[in-house]
């Protein structure tokens, strides 16, 4: 007997972005509702006919109706797969309306896993669902996986939350058991909450979000595409995601090639577009090397979804010849000689010395547009 699925989690659909420009907000949100369709291929390239979704389908209690019927319907045109959605801890059962709308909108291949009891996906390979009762728990809900089910099927569990070995991913202490898998005679066990993909043992992962919300992971969006036969369960990871967030770090010293530097981090131009990037530059420049970079990253901007070069821990050596280039006396002068004097006093904190030091480094930098 063999049996093929794609396991998946922490969709987010409708997660907001509330805190990045517009534009991108909405291509972010887009590219989450995107998903379903990817899934779909990636399941039916696989040869795998149901998708189980290990929580947090949607990220709010009370997503828009927009999306939600979006999602429903989407899931509906895959009409050769089948769609089981678990309450993670984002959507849990708490969210009653929420759920009583997906059951009332639900197209005939999706089903919802509001209850701990086995289901079977076939005669012989059976379901071990861990619904989230609510956002935190507070107890490990996996027990129920030990339940009983016909001898010699394949036993597959989809829970949510995190595992004792580490804090989840709000940050909370975990609760689920690594070894839950051995612990309830499970085939595979199927894990959301952690948005990275993670291999826990032998027969357990956590699948990640099939598209990435933040910096915080390394490792590429995708799901995880499970074969169980006789022998044990065969994982493999499928790529999902559209969006690449990175976030290089940029170590620099005075006399460095900035430029060559600065484009060894820097993904191919074609590809920029679906890249969110946050450029960590630390080290030291010159006052003018500094300026050539600011007005670098200044120029690259553009050429990605969302671009932000962080230099707030780049240090900057000032000589005496840069403060005669900003000019020999009057108010920039003197304007120069307050900040310098603010970046190097050891009083103040190392942001306000930071501060200083950037707000030199742009009076340098504007003086050298205006008079190069
Ligand atoms: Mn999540």
């Amino acid at each position: 007997m063999t049996y093929t699925f794609l396991h998946s989690a922490d969709l987010h659909l409708g997660k907001a972005f509330g805190s990045f420009p517009e534009g991108i907000r909405g291509r972010l949100r887009e590219a989450r509702h995107g998903v379903i369709q990817r899934l779909a291929a990636a399941a039916r390239a696989g040869g795998a006919q149901d998708v189980l979704l290990a929580g947090d389908t949607f990220d709010a209690e009370t997503p828009s109706p927009e999306t939600l019927r979006h999602a429903l319907r989407a899931m509906a045109a895959e009409s050769d797969l089948r769609w089981f959605l678990l309450p993670g801890n984002h959507d849990s059962l708490a969210a009653s309306e929420l759920w009583r709308r997906i059951s009332g909108d639900a197209p005939a291949n999706l089903r919802v896993l509001l209850t701990p009891e086995p289901q079977a996906l076939k005669p012989d390979v059976w379901l071990l669902p861990a619904p989230c009762t609510q956002r935190r728990p507070g107890r490990d809900l996996t027990e129920a996986m030990s339940g009983a089910t016909p001898a010699g099927c394949l036993r597959i569990g989809l829970g949510h939350g995190a595992i004792t070995d580490f804090s989840g991913e709000d940050g909370g202490a975990g609760i689920i058991p690594p070894d839950r898998a051995r612990l309830s005679g499970l085939d595979y066990l199927g894990l959301g909450d952690w948005h990275g993909r993670m291999q826990v043992g032998p027969a357990t992962w956590y699948s990640g979000t099939p598209e990435a919300d933040g910096f915080k992971h390394e490792s590429a969006p995708g799901a995880v595409r499970v074969c169980l036969a006789g022998g044990g369960a065969v994982a493999e990871p499928v790529p999902t995601g559209q969006f690449h967030w990175r976030r290089p770090g940029l170590d620099l010293l005075p006399g460095d090639d900035v430029a060559r530097r600065l484009s060894d981090v820097l993904p191919p131009q074609a590809a920029r577009r679906d890249v969110l990037m946050r450029i960590e530059v630390t080290g030291r420049l010159t006052l003018a090397e500094r300026a050539g970079l600011e007005a670098e990253l200044a120029g690259l901007g553009p050429d990605f979804g969302w671009f932000e070069g962080d230099l707030s821990r780049l240090g900057t050596d000032v000589g005496r010849g840069d403060l005669e280039a900003i000019d020999r006396s009057g108010a920039l002068r003197e304007a120069a000689e307050t900040l310098l004097g603010q970046a190097q006093d050891p009083a103040l904190g190392a942001a306000e010395r930071a501060l200083a030091e950037a707000a030199l480094a742009r009076l340098f930098a504007l003086v050298q547009e205006v008079q190069p």
